[in-house]
């Protein structure tokens, strides 16, 4: 059946014994390349139901599906055209991880940073409206995504602009983790309350009853439906803001779901249907794990079991080293904006529950939650992905240093990470951290400096951000000399009289393996570790210049505003003379997926191109 399925066209025409089946063939494909290439297992197995059901009442294009996070399109992309695509998914010029409108026109807007969905469909039916026209619009969005604070903005002003789009919350009572907050708990309520399901099915029956489309009646029935809901549900959110509410539906019953995708279609105004999916359906050892095949590297389907061995990364030191600092310091809590595992929380939450706060997918609300706390005396430690830092940069500025608190941001999966693509890559939170007045910004060139950062930051009482790279150190440097660390104090790590390298962070590793090729070559390479980007450790740096006059820099950054422009602000207001200078970074633009190693490549950061260009 899948080999059948080359545009929505093609599904529009089978049966529903068909679409079952065709559901079932979708899971296994799915689960064949996930398993290979690593991915979004779970949330995509979640909603194969639900995106046959969208693909056989809606017409992309012309109906605009926006995906919430974007995760869970590799369904929708199998069903718009990129079948045999999906064996190359993530990889390096292979189809993208997540929606992209370059790459077809049945990805409507581009997402990857979770809760705009709402926004971005509002915006298309209002423009809609403006140009007269009459498609249908669609945010999918998860109850996850639901706690994010810009979906909460969009719902407050759809339900009350009257304009007809529809809201889809698929809910799987999971973020990646468990999903929480009063919002998830109404939620449980509308799942589970007996009467109200009870009405629902009544005014269900009457709604299927008559022939569904352009009828008067479903209007009227909808004002009814809301008038016994209000007796039924005291407080029924959506309603009360605006939106008729449809459901809650079985998402993995495609007839059911058909039937209540045409009934919205009908609704005046904006219509919020409730799904309710299971996440990983299909596949039990994630139905189990959820959290675990959320997103996945290359795994065994009969076991689960992960086929690379895995390695001590950053996220794990820092989880280890702030219980360590924890148990010794009870003002330090720690704050996470639904990544508990993937920032390394998991173990300080066992041992400090107490002092945990997952507060949803609101990193905006995680930082300002941190300030509050540090205002009054607490040590809050804040780890958010670098990318989704970019979130929280008013309440960074704003909130955090403008009051100079003592908040520990830490800046996670900063650098490129890879598959995820151009909307995960962390390469600008130097240049726009770099901005902040008041604010420290670190980053270790190993584990072993992460540990000796994190202490010194929870000593010092100023806003501070320590960035560090997805994964682990560097396999072939192991570096000897950690110094304490100091305010705004590099280290050199080697001296040299011919050319001066200054790295930071993770490549710091690099400019020693470049330092060692150089040396092969006869040439003297003195290597900096900056530490700090700010302040920054012009003394140190200046004379090392001074001495060599020819000096590179090295980051994981965008070359604008970071290590570079630094170091060449510093040549400049100097007035060093005659001074030779190369800087490697990530360009001015939005790096694509492909592993690390493939974009260092290409995008000339790779040792053997460094060594290549200096000796
Ligand atoms: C701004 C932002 N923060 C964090 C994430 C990481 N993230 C990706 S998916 C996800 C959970 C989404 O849960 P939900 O919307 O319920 O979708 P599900 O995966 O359960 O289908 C999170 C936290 C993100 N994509 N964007």
């Amino acid at each position: 059946m899948i080999e059948q399925i080359n545009s929505p066209e093609d599904i529009k025409k089978l049966n529903i014994d068909e679409k079952k089946q065709l559901a079932e063939e979708i899971r296994k494909y799915i689960l064949e390349v996930v398993s290979e290439n690593g991915g979004h297992l779970a949330s995509n197995l979640g909603v194969v139901e639900l995106t046959i059901a969208l693909h056989s009442i809606f017409n992309v294009p012309n109906d605009k599906i926006v995906w919430d996070v974007g995760h869970q399109t590799y369904v929708h992309k199998i069903i718009t055209g990129r079948r045999e695509e999906l064996k190359n998914i993530r990889k390096l010029d292979g189809i993208a991880g997540f929606p992209k409108t370059k790459e077809s026109k049945s990805d409507c807007f581009n997402t990857g940073h979770s809760s705009t969905s709402i926004s971005a469909a509002l915006g298309m039916a209002r423009a809609r409206d403006l140009k007269g026209q009459d498609n249908s619009v669609i945010a999918v969005i998860g109850d996850g995504a639901l706690t994010g604070g810009m979906a909460l903005e969009a719902l407050n002003d759809a339900g009350f602009s009257k304009c007809k789009m529809t809201v889809i919350l698929n809910d799987n009572e999971m973020s990646i983790s468990p999903n929480i907050g009063g919002l998830n708990k109404f939620l449980g309520k509308l799942r589970t309350k007996k009467l109200y399901t009870r009405t629902n099915n009544l005014v269900k029956r009457k709604m299927n009853k008559i022939p569904i489309v352009g009828k008067p009646t479903v209007r009227i029935i909808q004002k009814i439906k809301r008038a016994i809901k209000q007796l039924v549900i005291q407080r029924m959110f959506f309603e009360d803001i605006g939106f008729t509410y449809l459901g809650p539906v079985d998402g993995h019953n495609i007839e059911e779901l058909e039937s209540i995708l045409m009934t919205s279609k009908e609704v005046r105004g904006p219509v919020l249907i409730h799904v309710l999916t299971k996440k990983g359906k299909g596949y039990e050892i994630a139905e189990n794990n959820p959290d675990k095949f959320h997103a996945t590297g290359p795994f065994d389907i009969e076991t689960g079991k992960s086929k690379k061995e895995k390695k001590p990364d950053y996220s794990k030191k820092f989880g280890e080293k702030l219980v360590e600092l924890a148990n010794n310091n009870d003002k330090i809590v720690a704050i996470t904006a639904s990544m508990k595992d993937g920032t390394g929380l998991a173990k300080f939450k066992q041992e400090f529950p107490y002092r945990f706060f997952d507060i949803g997918i609101a990193e905006q609300h995680a930082v300002t939650l941190a300030a509050g706390m540090a205002q009054e005396g607490l040590i809050p430690v804040v780890p958010i992905y670098a990318s989704f830092y970019q979130r929280a940069y008013d309440q960074v500025i704003h909130d955090v240093a403008m009051q100079d608190l003592h908040v520990i941001m830490c800046v996670d999966r900063a650098g490129v990470v890879g598959a995820d693509g151009e909307t995960h890559q962390g390469t600008l939170d130097m240049a726009f951290f770099r901005l902040v007045p008041n604010l420290v910004i670190m980053a270790p060139k190993d584990f072993k400096e992460l540990e000796d950062m994190l202490e010194f930051a929870v000593s010092l009482k100023k806003p501070i951000t320590i960035r560090y790279p997805r994964g682990g150190e560097d396999s072939k440097i192991k570096f000897e000399s950690h110094n304490k660390i100091e305010l705004g104090k590099a280290e050199i790590l080697q001296e040299g009289k011919d050319i001066t390298i200054v790295a930071i962070g993770k490549m710091v590793a690099k400019a020693m393996k470049v330092a060692n090729g150089l040396k092969e070559n006869g040439i003297e390479a003195e290597v900096i570790n900056a530490r700090f980007l700010k302040p920054f450790d012009e003394q140190t740096i200046k004379q090392s210049i001074e001495k060599t006059k020819n000096v590179i820099t090295i980051e994981d950054g965008t070359e604008i505003n970071g290590l570079a422009t630094a170091v060449k602000e510093l040549i400049i207001d100097n007035n060093i003379s005659d001074v030779k200078i190369k800087t490697y970074a990530y360009p001015d633009e939005y790096i694509r997926h492909g592993t690390v190693e493939e974009l260092e490549k290409i995008y000339g950061l790779d040792e053997q191109k460094i060594i290549e260009d200096n000796k």
